[in-house]
C-alpha cells in the first residue's frame, strides 16, 4: 500500500496497492489514520461487488444503513445507491441527483457518520466530481471577531429542505409529508463549532443544505451570523472558485473515503444528464481497531 499526496490539490491522498479483500488490520488502521489526517483518500483500482464493498465498510467501523429504504441497493441494503439510470425493465434503483447541495452526511441526525465511502460505478465523461470544503480549516481561517461570535452559539440542522419526495408520496399533501419528516427526523441542535472526536480539531459545523438556524445562548436567532459563516467558508460561492473549495475528481475503479465530520461536500451533477451511478457505505467509528 502506497500513500501519496494528491498532486496539485488542496488536500487528500492517493492510495495505490490497497486490496480490500486481503488488507491487514494494520493497513485498515493506517488507512483510517490517513483519512483523518488528510481528509480524503482515493483508493485506486478497486474491483468490488456490493457485498465486498459492504465488507470493507465493516472493517472500518460500524456500518449504518440509510434510514430511507428508497436508497437501498436491492441486494445489499447497507449500500446506498445514487443513480439516474433506469433498469432495463424501467425500474428505478436508488435515487437520482443526491447531495446536490452543501452538507455532510447525516448532519441532520443525532449521530452523524464518521466516514463516508463512495464507490462510483458509472462515471460521467463531463463534469464529474464532488466539491469539498474542509470546515476545520474554514474555522481556523475565520477572522477573530467571527470566531468570537461563534462561541456559545448553537446550530440547528434538518433534512427538510432536501428530503426527496418518494414515488409513494405522489398525491400526498405536502403538509403531511413535512409533518412526517419532522416527526421522523426532528431538527437536531449542536454547538456551531464542534470538536473532532479523533483529531481534536475545531470544526465549523454548519452547511447550506442542512443548517436551518444559528442561535445565541439566549435563543435569539442569528441568521446574520449563519450567513456570514457560510459565506466565509466558501459555501455561498456559486462560481466554486473560493479558495476553500476543492474539486475531487475520480475515474472508474476509484473509491473515495472521507472524514465526514470535517468535510462538507456537494455533488456535481451534469447539466446535460449523462448516466451516473455511485454506491455509498457509511460508517460510525467507535474508535476500535479493525
Ligand atoms: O437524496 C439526498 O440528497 C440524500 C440526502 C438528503 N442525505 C444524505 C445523507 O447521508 O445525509
Ligand atoms: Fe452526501
Amino acid at each position: 500500500m502506497k500513500i501519496s499526496p494528491q498532486a496539485g490539490k488542496k488536500f487528500g491522498v492517493v492510495v495505490e496497492g490497497f486490496n480490500a479483500e486481503t488488507a491487514s488490520a494494520e493497513e485498515i488502521a493506517e488507512l483510517k489514520k490517513t483519512v483523518y489526517a488528510n481528509k480524503i483518500a482515493v483508493l485506486k483500482n478497486q474491483d468490488l461487488d456490493p457485498a465486498q464493498f459492504l465488507a470493507l465498510g465493516k472493517r472500518m467501523g460500524e456500518v449504518a444503513e440509510y434510514y430511507e429504504p428508497v436508497y437501498h441497493h436491492p441486494e445489499v441494503k447497507e449500500v446506498f445507491v445514487s443513480s439516474n439510470v433506469k433498469e432495463e425493465d424501467g425500474r428505478q434503483v436508488g435515487v437520482p441527483k443526491t447531495g446536490k447541495f452543501w452538507h455532510s452526511d447525516y448532519q441532520f441526525m443525532p449521530r452523524p457518520f464518521d466516514l463516508t465511502l463512495i464507490y462510483p460505478q458509472v462515471v460521467p465523461s463531463k463534469n464529474r466530481g464532488t466539491f469539498f470544503i474542509n470546515m476545520a480549516d474554514a474555522y481556523e481561517k475565520l477572522p477573530a471577531d467571527l470566531k468570537e461570535a461563534v462561541k456559545d452559539t448553537t446550530a440547528t440542522h434538518s433534512v427538510l429542505r432536501y428530503f426527496k419526495i418518494r414515488p409513494t408520496d405522489v398525491y400526498r399533501p405536502i403538509s403531511e409529508i413535512i409533518e412526517e419528516v419532522n416527526a421522523k427526523t426532528p431538527p437536531v441542535t449542536d454547538a456551531t463549532a464542534v470538536r473532532h472526536p479523533f483529531t481534536d480539531e475545531t470544526i465549523l459545523y454548519v452547511s447550506e443544505g442542512f443548517t436551518l438556524s444559528v442561535q445565541d445562548a439566549q435563543g435569539n436567532d442569528r441568521a446574520d451570523l449563519l450567513k456570514e459563516l457560510l459565506s466565509a467558508s466558501g459555501q455561498l460561492d456559486r462560481t466554486y472558485e473560493h479558495e476553500n473549495i476543492h474539486l475531487q475528481t475520480f475515474e472508474k475503479g476509484d473509491m473515495l473515503v472521507w472524514d465526514n465530520r470535517t468535510l462538507v461536500h456537494r455533488a456535481l451533477h451534469t447539466a446535460t444528464p449523462e448516466p451516473a451511478v455511485s454506491y455509498r457505505v457509511t460508517v460510525y467509528d467507535n474508535g476500535t481497531a479493525a
